[in-house]
């Protein structure tokens, strides 16, 4: 079990022990140095015991069968609907929380649904030059079929959002504002408050993408007063599959549903049908109920922990990083300086191709991605295709830092940079 210490700093090797994955080698006999978190996290021993233990003895269909095994399904799948309202400051769980399969799911069905419905030829949407796919095509998709125009908020140099844009970009014909609250390649925290306070102020309601800020950062939806907010599971603990949509109640009652099929109907003729309510009508299908169900086990572990110190942890790993990487010749970093940015560093070497990096690096056990991490248009904004990213969670350590730094080193010498 992991263990706070009063001053609320982890003790990573207590830690550690939770998560099996992390003791394991790669390539024979080289331990594993796994800086891909941002990706996709390990999952802790709890987790994993949880899903054996949901099929072992609580697995049946939700929502469904009168039967005792369905009915505590049902109950444990909506308590974990509940966690989740909780951990993000959701008023209510039954009318806010929707169940997904992750992120892009769930801005998809935003897209589809309140997209479809509400904007037309004339009316624009406002994304930013630091999106991940995820947060661009959906809405370019709506931008086939309904006419609405998509702007971007440009990026300074230093990787911000260039908020100075921010008072001609959002004008009465924004309906939406949809930006991530933290990038996955730049690690920039978005002011988020700022924007939304400045999009409602014009009519316009906003969607927080929070694939990377809620497995780090504190998140309250009330506070924030944020319409939709977007996260997955497999990013903070928890298993694949699952993820979840927050939306204001207000909003998604009005909102058609995406999916059609079973649970998400009242009735059903061979004429039509009328639609369930909150949160069936967005549910279609039988949900991800086991890793729904064991997501709240991941939020369980990270409230023990404390994302406080998670967040402080994984910045003070980022921050050593930065500081050697920098005094290596050849090394390009891009992004804002430690105050404003989460746990992830992305580079590039001169005359190296991150890919060739990336290969180097994991011949030694260590675990990074190379590429355009899903953000072309980013990339192309900093004037490269590709960028190497090592991204730090809860359970990463100062000694992984410097064998990255040494693995850079090394990936040098064999290009005899
Ligand atoms: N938005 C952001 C900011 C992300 O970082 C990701 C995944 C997504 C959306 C999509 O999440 P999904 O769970 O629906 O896939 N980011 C990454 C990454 O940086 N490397 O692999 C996946």
């Amino acid at each position: 079990m992991s263990i706070v210490h009063e001053n609320a700093s982890l003790d990573v090797d207590a830690l550690r022990a939770d998560f099996p994955i992390l003791a394991t080698n790669v390539h024979g006999d080289k331990p594993l140095v796994y800086l891909d978190s941002a990706a996709s996290s390990q999952r802790p021993q709890q987790v994993i015991d949880r899903l054996a233990e949901i099929y072992s003895a609580d697995y049946s269909n939700v929502h469904r069968g009168i039967h005792a095994l369905s009915e505590r399904s049902t109950e444990l799948y909506e308590d974990a609907r509940q966690r989740v309202a909780d951990f993000v400051g959701a008023a209510s769980a039954m009318d806010e929380i929707i169940f997904t399969q992750g992120t892009t799911a769930a801005i998809n069905l935003v897209a589809r649904s309140w997209g479809d419905a509400n904007t037309s030829a004339g009316d624009e949407i406002l994304l930013t030059q630091m999106e991940h796919h995820s947060n661009i095509v959906p809405w370019q998709q709506l931008a086939e079929r309904t006419g609405v125009v998509l702007r971007y908020v440009p990026i300074t140099d230093d990787g911000r959002l260039d908020l100075e844009q921010l008072d001609t970009l959002v004008t009465e014909k924004t309906k939406l504002v949809a930006i991530s609250a933290m990038s996955n390649v730049l690690g920039t925290i978005n002011p988020v408050e700022q924007i939304i306070a400045r999009a409602h102020a014009a009519g316009a309601i906003v969607l927080l993408d929070a694939a990377q800020s809620v497995p780090h950062l504190t998140t309250d939806v009330q506070k924030l007063d944020v319409d939709f907010l977007a996260a997955s599971g497999h990013k903070m603990l928890g298993p694949s599959g699952v993820g979840f949509l927050y939306g204001k109640r207000a909003l998604l009652e009005e909102m058609p549903p995406f999916l059609g099929g079973g649970s998400m109907i009242r009735t059903v003729d061979l004429g039509g049908f009328t639609p369930a309510m909150l949160p069936a009508k967005f549910e279609a299908g039988t949900p991800p109920i086991a890793p729904a169900i064991a997501l709240a086990t991941a939020i369980d572990y990270l409230d023990r922990v404390g994302l406080d110190a998670i967040h402080r942890h994984e910045v003070t790993l980022a921050e050593k990083c930065v500081t050697a990487l920098s005094s290596i010749e050849g090394v390009r970093l891009y992004g804002p300086p430690a105050s404003e940015r989460g746990g992830i560093v992305s580079f590039t070497l001169d005359g190296i191709h991150a890919h060739d990096a990336a290969q180097l690096l994991d011949m030694r056990g260590i675990a990074v991605r190379a590429g355009h991490h899903c953000c072309m248009p980013l990339h192309a904004r900093l004037g490269v295709d590709a960028t190497l990213r090592a991204s730090f969670y809860l359970y990463n350590t100062a000694a992984e830092v410097d064998a990255f730094v040494e693995g850079i080193e090394a990936v040098k010498r064999m290009f005899g940079k």
